[in-house]
């Protein structure tokens, strides 16, 4: 993200302001079967592998209960395109470096420390932390700070069902995630592009909301290890650099987390860092953005939605200033 000075990209001429007739008519058709409800998580999930002819074929299954409450009325993105444009600077800073070197990461075994301030710290492994709630799959929007999104059907379940079992105390106001950081996984590590490990933090509310995800898979499967295998957070209302990957240590504190990105450029990325089309960052417009996989010569950029869309998430910010806490 300070790498290059317009990530967002200048805006190529559109040839035609008339998006051409067979996309327009398939959307259409996808529009009228959601609304119909003839169309169901699990079917928008099937639509989703069906792009994805490129999905691993050693890649273990995760069985997961499609999430209606958590559906987003967008094509979800190709599989191929979500596990091969990344951002994961651990393993280099071009979107493609993540899908080429993360195969040095070894997601299993694994475990998550939870610590700080919370009466039952305890260490997690993988196995704990699928069976600590019933897994889900959830469409959600991922839109980065960059000025792109995707839309990925994620597997996890709510964080709150983690944060209610470590059990919090009365100090607890922030909930802090911290990324592996280890040179022989992880070849970007050399380079000095942020102050290593890779840390993101929430408020505890924040981290309460049913829509803040423990991610563990993705596409019906476990995750890629350049979408941050075994374990990540997504939470969808925010830019997509607060949702940190492989994460080893999950720890509550009083004080309010000094995170990777803020660190590196308080000015450019804030703590908050909800997707908000009115606030600008320092550097580019945040009004529109790029649908990853949309992007032909005739793809109109789509309008970036309050939220990335997650109006619900509203109530979390009543009284603040969103410009002053960006
Ligand atoms: N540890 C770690 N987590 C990270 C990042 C990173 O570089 N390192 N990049 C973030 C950014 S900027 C984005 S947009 C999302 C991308 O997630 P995806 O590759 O699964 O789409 O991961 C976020 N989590
Ligand atoms: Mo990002």
């Amino acid at each position: 993200m300070l790498i290059k000075p317009n990530p967002n990209g200048t805006d190529r001429p559109f040839a035609s302001e008339i998006t051409p007739r067979e996309v327009f008519e398939s959307r259409r058709q996808f529009i009228q079967q959601l609304a119909l409800g003839t169309i169901s998580g699990g079917a928008l999930l099937e639509m989703a592998t069906r792009q994805a002819f490129a999905q691993s074929a050693t890649a273990q299954k995760l069985v997961a209960k499609p999430n209606s409450a958590y559906v987003v009325v967008d094509k979800p993105t190709a599989y191929k395109d979500a596990t091969s444009y990344n951002n994961f600077y651990e393993f280099g800073t071009d979107k493609a470096d993540p899908a080429k070197y993360a195969g040095t990461l070894k997601p299993s075994p694994w475990t998550v420390s939870i610590e700080g301030e919370i009466n039952k710290p305890q260490v997690l492994d993988l196995d704990g932390l699928r069976k600590l709630a019933p897994l889900e799959e959830r469409i959600y929007r991922l839109r980065c700070v960059e000025g792109w999104s995707m839309v990925i059907p994620w597997i996890g379940y709510s964080l709150s069902a983690l944060i209610r079992k470590v059990e919090p105390n009365g100090n607890a106001k922030y909930i802090e995630f911290t990324s592996l950081a280890d040179k022989r996984q992880m070849p970007g590590l050399g380079s000095p592009v942020l102050d290593w490990p890779y840390v993101e933090g929430l408020r505890l509310d924040e981290a309460m909301h049913p829509l803040a995800l423990l991610g563990l898979g993705m596409y019906g499967e476990v995750l890629p290890n350049q979408n941050g295998a075994p374990v990540r957070v997504v939470v969808p209302w925010k830019y997509g650099f607060k949702s940190a990957k492989s994460i080893v240590k999950i720890r509550f504190t009083r004080d309010q987390p000094k995170t990777a990105w803020n660190q590196a450029a308080a000015a450019e990325y804030g703590f908050y860092s909800n997707v908000n089309p009115q606030v600008d960052h320092p550097r580019w417009s945040q009004a529109s953005e790029r649908r990853i996989g949309e992007d032909s010569f005739f793809t109109r950029k789509r309008k970036t939605l309050m939220f990335n869309g997650y109006a619900e998430v509203a109530s979390l910010y009543t009284g603040m200033d969103l410009q002053k806490f960006f």
